[in-house]
């Protein structure tokens, strides 16, 4: 497996940069995860500009344009020779001195790319569907790191996601400072109820994932009315179907929050419908690379 830093390719043992980089002494960078299907990267465009826009709020200078970015994705993926592959561009403010002062990193951002192949889940809570838990840590406020900046500081998501797995269930739900659902640790939370679709909207400490988007067109040409609507546990304890959505885990079904069982404790039909016509989209709609 070869890993790209800053334009060259170097095998996984030799990947390496400084102990000087911000992006390790303060968490000072942006990343993306995005995935592949049969040579096919879905959503890049979308995966690229939202990396630029983390990067332009922190003023971190990516000495590529887009359309080079997306190329040296491409190009490894290519050198690679994955047709299915999940990718991780991690962008750090580069070599500093041990200071916070960005003007101290006198070198230029630091560019990574990784491939490799990822499962979050067991393929079997596909079919049966996830048990998820409320935790104390809440998402991040909008007011101090803005949760739209998919920075390389993800404590707090670290943290809820170690008291979940304390509390034996493999994901959280994180509320927003004012105690609404915000979203998972690495995913979009939505809900059913009444044929129709709610999730909490992006002003509200959430995310605006890409899967969260897609899902949310494929409802619309499925005429299920989408909502993006602040959500309360109560709320989530009566829905009739659950799901939660991400790059990493796809869509994924929700049977039980808090203890409380969802929709008769299985996926739900409109989840289950959102799953197929989701892997159908991936057969077909992505940038191609040989
Ligand atoms: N919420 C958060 C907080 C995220 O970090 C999503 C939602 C889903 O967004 P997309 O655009 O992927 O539909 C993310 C996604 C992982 C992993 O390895 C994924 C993310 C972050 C950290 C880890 O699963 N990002």
């Amino acid at each position: 497996m070869k890993v790209y830093i800053n334009g060259k390719f170097y095998e996984k043992k030799d990947a390496k940069i400084s102990v000087f980089d911000h992006g390790l002494l303060y968490g000072d960078g942006v990343f993306e995860g995005i995935r592949s299907y049969n040579r096919l990267v879905f959503k890049l465009k979308e995966h690229i500009d939202r990396l630029f826009e983390s990067a332009h709020t922190l003023m971190l200078d990516i000495p590529l344009t887009r359309k080079e970015m997306m190329k040296a994705v491409l190009s490894t993926l290519k050198t690679n020779g994955l047709k299915d592959a999940y990718i991780r561009v991690v962008v750090t403010r580069g070599e500093g001195d041990l200071g916070l002062d960005v003007r101290k990193c006198r070198g230029r951002a630091c560019i990574i790319i990784i491939t490799d192949k990822i499962t979050l889940y067991p393929d079997k809570l596909y079919k049966k569907g996830l048990e998820i838990i409320t935790v104390p840590t809440v998402r991040n406020l909008p007011e101090a790191l803005n949760p739209q900046i998919k920075s390389l500081n993800y404590l707090n998501n670290i943290l809820a996601k170690i008291e979940a797995v304390n509390s034996g269930v493999e994901e959280a739900i994180m509320l927003d400072s004012l105690g609404y659902v915000a979203e998972c640790t690495g995913d979009n939370i939505f809900i059913a109820k009444g044929g129709q679709l709610y999730t909490p909207p992006q002003c509200m400490g959430t995310l605006r994932g890409i899967t969260r988007d897609t899902v949310l067109e494929i409802a619309a040409k499925k005429k299920i009315l989408g909502h993006e609507h602040v959500l309360t546990r109560h709320e989530l304890y009566n829905s009739t179907e659950a799901f939660l959505t991400g790059t990493a885990a796809e869509i994924i079904p929700v049977v039980k929050v808090d203890g409380r069982v969802i929709g008769g404790g299985k996926p739900g039909d409109i989840t289950l419908m959102l799953m197929k016509e989701f892997k159908k989209l991936t057969k077909t709609e992505g940038v191609k690379y040989k």
